[in-house]
């Protein structure tokens, strides 16, 4: 048996393909009309996101340097091409203290007038746990990660679909953005997504093949370090970490380099083309393949759960295809030095 075939998958990352996409007129160009009036809007954005310091809209420059990226830890998964532990060398960089948030993504909206693609194709998982019963009925779920419905009119503006909007969550992470959306934000913002290695280097917060981004231990002293899934995946969270969907973006203590939710919250979409083919020797600023299909996601989400997806370790990863949108998959930037 290969190992692809016991390998779970991400709870966390159906694809857009497996979603409600056949028939004409499920591909709509704009958001259908009122769509755009249901999220009240957040008051006051800030004019720009990269004001220096700790927190939402701040960042931290990294020195860069050399650090051992992947694992080879039992507990990962081998399939994910996790390994083999490879020494990285990076150049110093800036990164954001914290995922971009629905108010900083609301900024980027109003000044450039950017429309996702969550709102050109008209819907975007959403986990059905959130749903009220009648957007849950008949919705459509992919097959392998039943848990999440294909909900039209989920977008990051309404992140559980109609009806709902972004009040007492301006300062969550953005979710329902796809690769382009998160890519365009970042260039807006003056940086880039970072890459996988910068990602994971940042993650580690200057500790060396720790299991978390701080440390080795998941509640050390009974402490949450995380928001990921407690209780029974899929069915019931008990929500021990004080938080069953998104958490702010700064909640939690940050790692050792000031960085917020590095594990759990949210996804975040790297630069990179996906591989599970890594060289095993030394390698300088890698950036992932020239080409592929899916793009690298790392971080792990609110629904990560040890008994199925353990992606919230500091090595997991996983992907999905640049047009896919869920409500547990968001970005943070980088900025070149
Ligand atoms: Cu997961």
């Amino acid at each position: 048996m290969s190992e692809a075939v016991q390998h779970p998958p991400s709870c966390c990352a159906p694809g857009r393909g497996e979603g409600p996409t056949a028939g004409p007129g499920s591909h709509r160009a704009g958001a259908p009309d009122g769509l755009l009036s249901l999220g009240p809007t957040v008051s006051a954005p800030p004019a720009a996101p990269a004001a220096l310091g700790d927190g939402p809209g701040g960042s931290v420059l990294l020195p860069g340097g050399r650090f051992l990226m992947g694992t080879e830890d039992a507990e990962g998964f081998a399939a994910d091409g996790e390994g083999p532990v490879r020494p990285v060398t990076l150049r110093p960089f800036r990164i954001d203290a914290c995922a971009v948030t629905n108010e900083q993504f609301a900024a980027f909206v109003a000044a450039t007038g950017h429309v996702t693609e969550a709102e050109r194709f008209g819907w975007s998982y959403v986990f059905a746990g959130f749903l009220p019963a009648h957007l849950r009925r008949g919705a459509a779920r992919p097959q392998h990660t039943p848990w999440w419905c294909g909900v039209p009119g989920a977008w990051w503006r309404a992140p559980l679909g109609p009806g709902s909007g972004l009040a007492g969550i301006g300062g969550h992470p953005v979710v329902h953005v796809s690769w382009a959306d998160a890519a365009a934000y970042c260039r807006w913002a003056g940086g880039r997504l970072p890459t996988e290695a910068e990602w994971e280097y940042a993650a580690r917060g200057g500790l060396e093949q720790r299991r978390y981004p701080w440390g080795d231990e998941l509640t050390p002293g009974g402490t949450h370090r995380c928001n990921i899934w407690q209780g029974r995946f899929p069915t019931k969270n008990t929500a021990e970490d004080g938080y069953a969907g998104t958490a702010p973006a700064d909640a939690f203590a940050p790692n050792g380099y000031g960085l917020y939710n590095m594990a759990g919250n949210v996804w975040e979409w790297c630069a990179d083309w996906w591989t599970t083919d890594h060289p095993a020797g030394a390698r300088s600023n890698p950036a992932g393949p020239p080409r592929g299909t899916a793009r690298v996601m790392r971080g792990g989400s609110y629904l990560c759960h040890h008994s199925y997806c353990n992606r919230y370790r500091v090595a997991a990863r996983t992907s999905n295809t640049p047009d896919s949108t869920t409500g547990n998959l968001g970005f943070r930037c980088v900025r070149d030095v």
